[in-house]
C-alpha cells in the first residue's frame, strides 16, 4: 500500500493505493487540486519511498517552490525525487532535471521516457502533474492510448501511478473513458458553488479495491500546511458557567471572543488546526432567552459538544433542554463532562444515567481549564462528523 497522504481518503481507500493501481485525481476547473499529487508524492517521500514528478504544465522549478510553500522540504530527497521535465524543451529554455522529454508536443516523446523510467527505477510514486496539459499537447486519443500502456506497465513493475486531470470540456467519450475506465481509482474533486466557490470537497468517485463508498469531505489549502479537512462549523453549547468559554479557548489554536451581538452577549469563537483538520467552533450564550440563537446557529453546524459542569447536577436539565434544541437537526454531538478536576464530580457514567441517554451517547471526561481531554473530545466528536473510519 502507498498512502495518498490525504487526510481521510487513505481511511475511504481502505488504507491507501495498492502497488500496482492508477489513480486520478479528477479536478473540476478551478479549484486548487493540483495540490493532491504534491501531497501524494511528499508523504511518500517521507515515509521512505521514492518519487517521480512529471512537469508539463509549468518550470520544474517552480514546482519546487510550490513544495515549499507548503513548508515541503523535497531537498532532503534528492536522491529520491525525480522530476520529468516536459515543459522547458517546450518553451526552448534548457532544463536541468534527468529526465526530459525534448518532444512534449508529441505522444512518443512521452512515450519513451515513462517506459523508460517505469523500467529502471525502483518501486515509486509516480505522479503525472497534469494530464490535461498533456492532452492539450498530444491530443486526446493519442494520450489516453499511452495512459493505458503506462498503467499496464506500472503494474507488471510494482509502481503506484497517479494522474492529476482538469476536466476541461474535452469529448464527452474522453471523459467518460477518465472517470470510469482507464483507472483503477477515480477521485472526484470539486467545488460547492452559488454564483462564488464557497467550499471545496473531494470524494471517491470509484475505486476497484475498496466497497463502494459516497462518502466526500470539505477540504481547505493552507500555505504552509497543505490540504486540511474543513469543518466549517462546530457548535459548543450548554447552561451557563458550565465552562463553554473556558473548552473553546482550550481547544482553539487560534481564539477570538466575538461581540457581535452588543455587550449583553459575546459569542466566542475559535479555530483548530489539528491531525490534518481545520474546523471553527462557536460558543453559544446560556441563558435561555438565546435559545432561538442556538436553533439559528446549530441549522448551519456539522456537529455539537454539549458541555456540562459535571459537578453541578442541577443544570442538567438545563443541557438536556439545549441538547434537545441541537438534536432537532440531526447534528453528532459528543457530551463534554466538564470539571472533572473537582472533588464530588459526577463520572460520565453516571452523567450518563442522570441524563438517560442511549447507550451509545459518547461523555468524554474533560478538565477544559487544565486543557485534559479537550483534544480527545474534539477527536471524538470528528471521528462522528466524517462517519467514522
Ligand atoms: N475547576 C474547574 N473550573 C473550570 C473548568 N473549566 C472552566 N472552569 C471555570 O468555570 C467558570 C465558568 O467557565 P466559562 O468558560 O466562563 O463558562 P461558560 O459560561 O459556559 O462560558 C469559570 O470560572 C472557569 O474558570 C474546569 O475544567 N475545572
Ligand atoms: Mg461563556
Amino acid at each position: 500500500m502507498v498512502e495518498t497522504g490525504i487526510p481521510k481518503l487513505d481511511d475511504f481507500l481502505g488504507g491507501g493505493i495498492p502497488v500496482g493501481k492508477s489513480l486520478v485525481y479528477y479536478n473540476q476547473p478551478g479549484i486548487e487540486g493540483e495540490i493532491f499529487g504534491l501531497q501524494t508524492i511528499y508523504s511518500n517521500l517521507k515515509s521512505g519511498g521514492t518519487g517521480v514528478f512529471v512537469v508539463s504544465s509549468t518550470m520544474p522549478d517552480l514546482v519546487k517552490s510550490q513544495f515549499k510553500e507548503f513548508g515541503w522540504d523535497i531537498e532532503l530527497y534528492n536522491d529520491k525525487l525525480f522530476f520529468v521535465d516536459a515543459y522547458n524543451p517546450l518553451i526552448g529554455a534548457p532544463s536541468n532535471e534527468k529526465y526530459v522529454v525534448s518532444q512534449p508536443d508529441n505522444i512518443e516523446g512521452f512515450n519513451k521516457i515513462i517506459t523508460d523510467l517505469i523500467k529502471e527505477l525502483p518501486p515509486s510514486t509516480i505522479v503525472f502533474g497534469s494530464l490535461s496539459t498533456i492532452m492539450d499537447l498530444c491530443g486526446e486519443k493519442e494520450t489516453i492510448e499511452a495512459v493505458k500502456t503506462w498503467n499496464k506497465m506500472a503494474m507488471l513493475y510494482d509502481h503506484v501511478i497517479i494522474y492529476n486531470f482538469t476536466a476541461w470540456p474535452y469529448s464527452q467519450e474522453t471523459l467518460d473513458l477518465i472517470k470510469n475506465d482507464l483507472f483503477n481509482a477515480v477521485i472526484s474533486i470539486g467545488g460547492i458553488a452559488e454564483r462564488v466557490i464557497f467550499g471545496q470537497y473531494f470524494g471517491i468517485l470509484k475505486s476497484d479495491w475498496t466497497e463502494e463508498t459516497k462518502k466526500s469531505m470539505l477540504f481547505r489549502v493552507l500555505r504552509p500546511g497543505g490540504i486540511k479537512l474543513y469543518i466549517p462549523k462546530i457548535l459548543v453549547t450548554g447552561a451557563f458557567d458550565a465552562g463553554k468559554s473556558t473548552f473553546v479557548h482550550a481547544l482553539s489554536t487560534r481564539a477570538i471572543s466575538v461581540d457581535r451581538l452588543g455587550t449583553t452577549i459575546a459569542l466566542d469563537h475559535g479555530h483548530i488546526d489539528y491531525k490534518g483538520f481545520s474546523a471553527d467552533i462557536f460558543g453559544t450564550p446560556g441563558q435561555e432567552r438565546f435559545d432561538p440563537i442556538i436553533k439559528l446557529l446549530s441549522g448551519e453546524s456539522m456537529g455539537v459538544f454539549l458541555v456540562v459542569d459535571s459537578t453541578n447536577p442541577a443544570d442538567f436539565v438545563r443541557a438536556k433542554h439545549m441538547l434537545e434544541i441541537t438534536k432537532a437537526y440531526g447534528l453528532p454531538y459528543i457530551i463534554v463532562a466538564n470539571k472533572q478536576d473537582v472533588s464530588g464530580a459526577l463520572t460520565p457514567e453516571e452523567i450518563k444515567e442522570q441524563f438517560n441517554m442511549p447507550e451509545d451517547v459518547t461523555v468524554v471526561p474533560v478538565v477544559a481549564k487544565d486543557k485534559i481531554g479537550v483534544f480527545e473530545a474534539f477527536e471524538v466528536l470528528i471521528d462522528k462528523i466524517t462517519g467514522g473510519t
